[in-house]
């Protein structure tokens, strides 16, 4: 789904400042917020403030605002950590997304493993 707003978004509410959040970082047309179940030192999400439900979505109606939401990442993890990172866009339920206005979580501040379940 597209659109700017979505009726019953968490994420357009924490947009709208409809609901707190932790923002650490904003750009023109996206927002940087710290996940309130941190995985890691750095697990902050990043996503556009207009709604669109996954990333694959987002990338054919609007790449530039994807590459918005990717240097938004880039500059939280530089800010917030060692410059490093892990970018990762749940996709559908059974790949773990939960809430469907795409967002990407930043993972880092620490060494990584790789054990995707
Ligand atoms: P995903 O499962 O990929 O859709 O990620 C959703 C993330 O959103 C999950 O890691 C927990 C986080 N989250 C859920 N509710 C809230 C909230 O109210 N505030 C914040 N900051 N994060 C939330």
């Amino acid at each position: 789904m597209t659109s700017d707003i979505a009726a019953d978004c968490l994420f357009c509410k924490i947009v709208a400042g409809q609901v707190p959040a932790d923002v650490v970082a904003t750009s023109k047309r996206a927002i940087a917020f710290r996940d309130i179940a941190p995985q890691a030192p750095l697990h902050v999400l990043v996503a556009p403030k207009e709604h669109h439900g996954d990333v694959a979505q987002l990338a054919a109606v609007d790449p530039a605002l994807l590459a918005d939401v990717v240097a938004l990442a880039d500059q939280v993890a530089g800010e917030q950590a060692d410059g490093q990172f892990r970018l990762i866009f749940n996709s559908g339920p059974r790949a773990g997304q939960s809430v469907f206005h795409v967002h990407g979580h930043v993972i880092g501040g620490a060494r990584l493993g790789w054990t995707p379940a």
